[in-house]
């Protein structure tokens, strides 16, 4: 059985909602990132991304990782890509043409929203928006994210979905990605398409299964 490393409070919550809509059953080992938890090096501190034993499987020490049939794989996107590739249905690419475009959409969140998405997402949690540093740097992630937001808003002014008119792994990486900036309400007003797109993509019942986990575990 396919097994992933790392809690749902992660990156592998991307891979978890896709095992949800592929059906797929697995296994999930509850590493933890190291600066979650103060005795990360300790030796009866839970699994996280510093235990020996993690970082023997994946040295980059990061999660998620899967082992699928004897292949090790690390990192979010290409474990998500790979997944929809071998497993099909219509989450995942019919051809060629398919594939290419659900990694370049992949691609394209990963490096032009996903740093400054992330750094929006950050502060909110930590709740510093007063502070007129954060507030500033926030400011200007949200400033760099109009452009490649205005790339996809403009996509899905016309097209349901990001490829061949239907959900598949391209919205499923992007949904999540763009999640991260998404309760920055000044940011995401002006851009309706991609408003509409999250709430269809977060509607289903996969990523409501996936959430319910992820709520269910301790922040
Ligand atoms: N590009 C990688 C990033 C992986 C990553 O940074 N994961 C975080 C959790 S979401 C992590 O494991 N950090 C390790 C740590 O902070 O100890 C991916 O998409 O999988």
């Amino acid at each position: 059985m396919l097994t992933i490393h790392g809690v749902t409070r992660s990156r592998a919550s991307r891979v978890i909602w896709l095992c949800h809509e592929l059906d797929l059953p697995f296994r999930q080992v509850p590493v933890i990132q190291a600066y979650r938890i103060g005795n990360a090096d300790a030796p009866d501190a839970s699994p996280n991304t510093r235990s020996p034993d993690f970082l023997a499987l994946s040295p980059a020490g990061a999660i998620p990782v899967i082992e699928d049939e004897g292949l090790v794989l690390s990192e979010s996107l290409a474990i998500t890509l790979h997944l929809a590739r071998k497993h099909g249905g219509p989450a995942g690419p019919q051809d060629y043409a398919e594939d290419a475009l659900m990694t370049q959409w992949s691609i394209y969140g990963a490096t032009a929203i996903e740093p400054d998405a992330l750094t929006i997402m950050m502060l909110h949690n930590r709740g510093t928006l007063q502070s007129a540093d954060d507030a500033g740097i926030v400011a200007e992630a949200a400033e760099r994210l109009v452009r490649p937001l205005k790339v996809l808003e403009d996509h899905l002014a016309t097209h349901a979905y990001l490829v061949g008119g239907r959900f598949t792994v391209a919205d499923l990486n992007l949904a999540e990605i763009v999640r991260y900036a998404q309760g920055h309400g000044p940011l995401m007003e002006p851009f309706p398409a991609i408003r509409a797109w999250l709430s269809a993509c977060q509607d289903r019942p996969a990523f409501q299964a996936m959430w319910a986990a992820r709520l269910a575990e301790p922040e």
